[in-house]
């Protein structure tokens, strides 16, 4: 409990009762509690303290995993408006705790009940759980932030970036759809181009870090290297198609009929449903390399009219959540070990295409925990918070 000194003392009509409310806080919360003597019988109220405004009772599901940590730790680093926060998880993870604001909280096996009360549930499980989940949780009056694909294509369902579509946000019924990492990082990078010089085609190609596939990606990768190092023998690859140390894997998800994988064609649909055009073309390679953490993306986008590498940095040098490391003179460029930890979309080796004057080619890097999944979710419940909602 958080909860600091007294600070105000009021005392009503005698005959009736009296209040005595203590008013606690920290960077995260502010609360008060109000102790009413009422015709001999004492209530005891704890809620949001009136002067702070808009705070919310968080709920964090999957806040044992690799995206849900990230979550945790966002939600104290950032102030987030905290009325109470609780943490649920599979009951595999219950039982465990978790240190939060320097106290230690329980992890709640998750179940319909623990839903109630609660305003904002960031969510990151797997598809199939949040199919059960979500719902439940949306009907317990919560607004689900769902970081799984199991929400993403629904036409009842916002998929957000708050760079690129916040106004989205106000249509939900309770679930938003947190788009997979690596459209999140292209999309907050082309939204002010497309606004300007509107962008008919996309070529991306992927180099996705093994901590996109969770703690047992990085462990995977850890213990490949370490034993091609000791020169013991390798563990068999389990979370990837291959070995991924030092190695690259061609294929992210399963395969489709078309020879795209399920993660190529994310890139494709999420892309149309953020920007809100479904006629944008993506073509997407999507590759797993031997980094634990950040996404990079090599993209070439062409518009529909002439575009420099100086009009893409005039607009990249102003663009919320874009951070322009392009000086190739000086070995400027962004790099994933550079990115992991950050919260910017990192953007440089901007160049001319060699033959086409409306087309542009960039470099991209972002740390696909944070802006990929963890952050993008907290801003989502952020700006829901200050649209109101
Ligand atoms: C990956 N895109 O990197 C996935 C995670 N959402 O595997």
């Amino acid at each position: 409990m958080l909860l600091g000194p007294l600070i105000r003392h009021q005392t009503e009509d005698s005959k009736i009762g009296m209040d005595v409310r203590f008013i606690g806080h920290s960077a995260q919360i502010r609360m008060s509690l109000t102790a009413r003597h009422d015709f001999g019988e004492w209530r005891v109220e704890l809620k949001p303290d009136e002067g702070t405004r808009n705070v919310k009772r968080v709920g964090v599901l999957g806040a044992s995993g690799a995206v849900g940590e990230v979550m945790v730790r966002l939600l104290e680093q950032r102030a987030f408006p905290l009325a109470s926060v609780k943490f649920l998880a599979s009951p595999r993870s219950a039982g465990k705790t978790i240190t939060f604001a320097g106290e230690k909280h329980p992890i709640i096996a998750v179940s319909d009940k623990e839903f109630e009360g609660l305003d904002i549930i960031l969510s990151s499980t797997p598809a199939s759980i949040s199919k059960e989940t979500s719902p439940a949780a949306a009907r317990a009056g919560a607004v689900v932030i769902d970081n799984s694909s199991a929400w993403r294509m629904d036409p009842t369902v916002p998929l957000v970036v708050p760079e690129v579509n916040p106004q989205d946000i106000d249509w939900n019924k309770g679930i938003i759809a947190n788009p997979n990492c690596s459209t999140i990082q292209m999309v907050v990078a082309l939204k002010p181009i497309h606004d300007k010089y509107k962008i008919k085609r996309i070529v991306v190609s992927t180099y996705q870090a093994v901590s996109g596939a969770g703690q047992k990606g990085m462990s995977e990768l850890d213990a490949q290297t370490r034993a091609l190092i000791a020169g013991t023998p390798e563990p068999a690859p389990s979370k990837f198609a291959h070995p991924i140390a030092f190695n690259c894997v061609a294929q992210i998800d399963d395969f489709l009929d078309s020879g795209y994988t399920k993660e190529e064609m994310k890139m494709v649909y999420e892309t149309r449903k953020i920007m809100g055009d479904p006629a944008i073309q993506v073509q997407p390679t999507c590759i797993r390399v031997p980094v634990v953490n950040s996404h990079s993306e090599s993209i070439l986008i062409e518009c529909e009219r002439p575009i420099t590498p100086d009009d893409a940095r005039a607009l990249w040098s102003n663009s919320p959540g874009v951070c322009l490391q392009d000086d190739f003179r000086n070995r400027q460029y962004p790099d994933p070990r550079s990115a992991d930890g950050r919260d910017e979309v990192f953007v440089g080796r901007i160049r001319q295409d060699l033959g086409n004057p409306n087309a542009i080619l960039f470099w991209c890097v972002s740390d696909n925990l944070r802006k990929g999944a963890a952050l993008n979710a907290v801003q989502i419940a952020e700006t829901l918070i200050a649209r109101g909602l």
